[in-house]
């Protein structure tokens, strides 16, 4: 009877463990998939500040209220401490040593995604300076939070 309790403890303590690592595996892929989708969205918009495609208002407006929809994300994905993993990531361990300016950064990218969303309203220099100040809150959480590559 001991034993057999031994044995099912033992059994669970592995399971739990590599249920653990499943579930840490499967939302540092969740994180890079939800920042591969941001990117997408984002895309099209910086090929139109670069000139390669032309200014299109309309589909400013629609991608930068995805991107607003979807940064708020970022905080429900990166809760979880996984700086102890060994799945690749380039996630720094800096998040979660401060984890509210972390938040705080999420949080300016989707005040500045609606107010590109705005912006569009108001002609394309508007639209252009708002784009500006959203990448650079991408950037600048990039720069204390991304490995360099
Ligand atoms: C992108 C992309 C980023 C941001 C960033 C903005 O298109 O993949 O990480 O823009 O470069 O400054």
């Amino acid at each position: 009877m001991i034993r057999s309790t031994m044995i099912f403890a033992l059994l669970f303590s592995f399971a739990s463990a590599s249920w653990a690592d499943e579930r840490t595996q499967k939302t540092i892929e969740a994180r890079q998939g939800l920042l591969k989708v941001v990117a997408q969205y984002f895309g099209p918009i910086v090929g139109m500040a670069k000139g390669q495609i032309p200014f299109d208002a309309a589909l400013i407006e629609k991608n930068a209220g995805k991107v607003a929809e979807l940064a708020p994300m970022i905080t429900d994905l990166f809760a979880q401490d996984t700086s102890a993993s060994d799945y690749a990531t380039e996630a720094k361990a800096d998040i979660w040593a401060d984890y509210e300016d972390f938040s705080a950064k999420a949080a300016t990218t989707t005040e500045r995604a609606n107010a590109l969303v705005a912006a569009t309203a108001e002609g394309r220099g508007a639209t252009m300076k708002a784009f500006g100040a959203l990448g650079s809150s991408c950037k600048s959480c990039h720069d204390s939070y991304r490995e360099k590559k």
